[in-house]
């Protein structure tokens, strides 16, 4: 008798695991991304077709204005009375800052290349 054969029973329980669990909750992805609220109150302007944008501003005494310049031609942020601010030049496609006054009042100013370039800056 070859009864010995039996022991075979090796069914290791290697259930293979392909249980219909599927369980993957996969998040819908509708978290928003944050909308980057860096620059939501900085105040700037830009220059673009040789004029000011905008070309009226108004900022708080002492704030950092950022102005762009979009244009190719050199471009200034300067005050038309007793200098109270200037960027100096800014090349094309460059950037510059200034700080407004720190005294309340309407300050004109003007591109020292491009004398029609106009804008006022309201220090409130
Ligand atoms: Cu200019």
């Amino acid at each position: 008798m070859l009864a010995a054969i039996a022991a075979l029973s090796f069914t290791a329980a290697c259930s293979d695991s392909g249980g219909g669990s599927t369980s993957a909750t996969s998040s819908p992805a509708s978290s928003t991304p944050a909308p980057a609220p860096t620059n939501a109150g900085a105040a700037h302007i830009t220059m673009k077709n040789f004029a000011f944008s905008p070309a009226t501003l108004t900022v708080k005494a002492g704030e950092k204005i950022t102005v762009v310049n979009e244009d190719s031609a050199v471009h200034t942020v300067t005050a038309s009375q007793g200098g109270a601010f200037d960027t100096g030049s800014i090349a094309g496609g460059k950037s510059g800052t200034f700080t407004a006054p720190s005294k309340a009042g309407s300050y004109a100013f003007t591109c020292t290349f491009h004398p029609n370039m106009k804008g006022t800056l309201t220090v409130s």
